[in-house]
């Protein structure tokens, strides 16, 4: 199978998640803007995973959902249970809909005002500050609730996931080493050999 990504974009989760399940996967670099990539993902974005079906799946918490599924050995999904697997579900659409919502003013601000002043852009990226740090105080509660981990008090497809958007903050006056339990939980997923050759082969 083959992941479409970008560096350092969300999809590097996805990445991750397969080197966790010891998956058998191609990444391939995404031009996210080129008529090529709008074929195999018709939205644009990052990430895509082509099993070889009539169409590549996309949406990250649903690619991550899909690993984990196919790889069950590797336990990065849920606990046995509806409400676990609620719970696991629960979390996903918080990182999918809250959290990584949040940063898109501050990525994207022309996407957010009319006005193409570089001050109307600015003050779009500003005002993304807030609901970033609300998403990352709710990243940190979870976190001390977990452990050390974003579910569950062990490693799952949700600790890949939220790495990935965390790191975005360095780009913002607060940055992940701000928050109590996420910037150990940040400093440990460095450490991982997987999150490691991750972040290196996305770069090169
Ligand atoms: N809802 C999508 C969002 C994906 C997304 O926004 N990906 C970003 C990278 S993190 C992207 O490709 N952006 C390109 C763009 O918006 O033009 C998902 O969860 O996969």
């Amino acid at each position: 199978m083959k992941l479409y990504y970008a560096p350092g974009t969300c999809a590097l989760a996805c990445w991750i998640a397969l080197e966790w399940a010891g998956a058998d996967y191609e990444a391939v670099r995404a031009d996210y803007k080129s008529e090529e990539y709008q074929r195999i993902n018709p939205l644009g974005a990052v990430p895509a995973l082509d099993i070889g079906g009539k169409r590549a799946m996309t949406q990250a918490p649903a690619i991550l959902q899909y690993i984990a599924d196919t790889h069950p050995e590797s336990r990065l999904g849920s606990n046995e249970g509806v409400e676990n697997a609620f719970e696991l579900n629960e979390t996903l659409s918080f990182l999918g809909s809250d959290f990584h919502a949040a940063f898109w003013p501050f990525f994207m601000p022309y996407r957010y005002t009319t006005d193409e002043s570089e001050a109307a852009r600015n003050a779009v990226k500003e005002s993304a500050y807030a609901r970033i740090d609300r998403a990352m105080l709710h990243l940190d509660a979870l976190i001390a609730q977990g452990s050390g981990h974003v579910y569950q008090g062990r490693r799952s497809i949700a600790d890949a996931y939220a790495f990935v958007m965390a790191r975005w903050t360095e780009y913002l006056p607060k940055t992940w080493r701000e928050y109590p339990h996420i910037a150990p939980f940040m400093e440990r997923m460095q450490a991982d050999e997987a999150v490691q050759h991750v972040l290196q082969a996305s770069q090169a």
